[in-house]
C-alpha cells in the first residue's frame, strides 16, 4: 500500500458492452470534472498506442489472428504496462476515468470459453478502481444497437454472451445503471456518484489488490 501525505486522484471505470454507451458517458463525465475544477484525465483500455496495444489493435481490426489466451494475455499486459503511469497520476492527485479494464478483460475471453478463474488470474494485483460503473443494457435494447461495427467482437450472438458473463462477474460494489435511459438522466448519475467517490478516496491509500 502507498500512504498519502496530500489528496490523491480517484479511479473511477466505466464497464459494459459494446455501445452501451461508454465512450460517450467517459467523456462527458472528464468535461464536467474539469468545468468543476477537478484534475482529470481520460484512459481507455485497450491502450492502443504502445507495443503491445499495437499488436491488440491489428489483432482487433482482423489484422491478425491471435491465439485466444496469448491474445487475453497481451489485453493484462497492457494493464500492467500502463500501472506505474496511472500510478503517479492518482497519487499527483489527478482522477483517472477509465474506459474499460479488467473486466471487460475476463468478460470477452471467458465469453470465448476460456475458464473464467485462468481469465482473472493475471490481473490478480492490478490497481483495484475506487468506482465501477457497469452500463446495463436490456438485450431488446442491446439488440436495437447492433447491426453496425467491423471490430472482432461486434457481432450480436458474441456480445450476449459476454452480457451474461459480465452479470456473472459483477459484484455488489458495483454500480449497476439502467444504460436504456436518456444521455443527460445517466451522465447525472455518475457525476453525481463520481463526486462522492473523489471525495471519499481522496486520503485512501491506493489499492493494489484486484481481485487478492
Ligand atoms: P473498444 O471498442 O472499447 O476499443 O474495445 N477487450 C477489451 C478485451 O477483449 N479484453 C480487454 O482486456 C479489453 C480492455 C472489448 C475493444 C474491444 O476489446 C475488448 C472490445
Ligand atoms: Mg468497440
Amino acid at each position: 500500500m502507498t500512504f498519502l501525505e496530500k489528496s490523491r486522484g480517484a479511479f473511477i471505470v466505466l464497464e459494459g458492452c459494446d455501445r452501451s454507451g461508454k465512450s460517450t458517458q467517459v467523456k462527458l463525465l472528464v468535461n464536467r470534472l474539469e468545468q468543476l475544477g477537478h484534475n482529470v484525465m481520460l484512459w481507455k483500455f485497450p491502450e492502443r498506442k504502445t507495443q503491445i496495444g499495437s499488436m491488440i489493435d491489428e489483432y482487433l481490426k482482423n489484422v491478425k489472428d491471435v491465439d485466444d489466451k496469448a491474445i487475453h494475455l497481451l489485453f493484462s499486459a497492457n494493464r500492467w504496462e500502463c500501472m506505474s503511469e496511472m500510478k503517479k497520476k492518482l497519487l499527483d492527485g489527478i482522477t483517472l476515468v477509465v474506459d474499460r479494464y479488467a473486466y471487460s478483460g475476463v468478460a470477452y475471453s471467458a465469453a470465448k470459453g476460456l475458464d473464467l478463474e485462468w481469465c482473472k488470474s493475471p490481473d490478480i494485483g492490478l490497481l483495484t478502481p475506487d468506482i465501477v460503473f457497469f452500463m446495463n443494457l436490456t438485450s431488446e435494447e442491446a439488440e436495437k444497437r447492433f447491426g453496425f461495427g467491423n471490430e472482432r467482437y461486434e457481432e450480436k450472438a458474441f456480445q450476449e454472451k459476454v452480457r451474461n458473463t459480465f452479470n456473472f462477474l459483477k459484484d455488489p460494489t458495483w454500480k449497476v445503471l439502467n444504460a436504456c435511459r436518456a444521455v443527460e438522466k445517466l451522465h447525472k448519475e455518475i457525476e453525481s456518484l463520481s463526486l462522492k467517490t473523489i471525495q471519499k478516496c481522496s486520503n485512501l491509500p491506493l489499492k493494489e489488490d484486484l481481485w487478492k
